[in-house]
């Protein structure tokens, strides 16, 4: 996958709360083209892969249980400098700490249910976009 690339999920929270539109009208008019999406469910057993790097973390068991709840929103965008950008756009980790105007602080209810997943680097945003996605979903 080319570096130009991330990978975002909207979390169950947001699909519950109706923000997916919302969401994407500010993905899109932020600059990013998007290269896949769907609405999908992860279980458990996806959400333990997918976060594996925190499965040590105390918060792990309520992650997965929150993360698998109910449907999600995959989606592979570009952009120059995509991952680096769509961080910047989504805001800090903890809504409480995410700059104004941030998907995270408009839409994340606590540092748990936070809306919005974005890759933190290029090989961890090609690894889970093709976690979710076929060669043949990207276009
Ligand atoms: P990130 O999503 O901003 O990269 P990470 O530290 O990689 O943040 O954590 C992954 C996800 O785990 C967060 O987006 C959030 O949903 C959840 N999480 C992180 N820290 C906590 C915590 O202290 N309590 C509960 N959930 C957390
Ligand atoms: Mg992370």
């Amino acid at each position: 996958m080319a570096t130009n690339r991330t990978f975002t999920m909207l979390k169950p929270d947001a699909v519950e709360k109706g923000h997916v539109g919302a969401i994407i009208e500010k993905i899109t008019a932020s600059g990013f083209r998007i290269v896949a999406m769907k609405l999908t469910q992860m279980t458990a057993a996806d959400a333990q892969e997918f976060y594996a790097i925190h499965k040590e973390r105390p918060f792990f068991p309520e992650l997965v249980e929150y993360m698998t709840r109910g449907p999600i929103v995959a989606a592979i965008l570009e952009k120059d400098n995509a991952v680096e950008d769509f961080r910047t756009l989504i805001g800090a980790t903890n809504p409480a700490d995410a700059a104004e105007g941030t998907i995270r602080k408009l839409y994340a209810a606590s540092i748990g249910e936070n809306a919005v997943h974005g890759s933190d680097s290029d090989d961890n945003a090609a690894i889970e976009g093709a976690f979710h996605f076929a060669g043949r979903e990207m276009f």
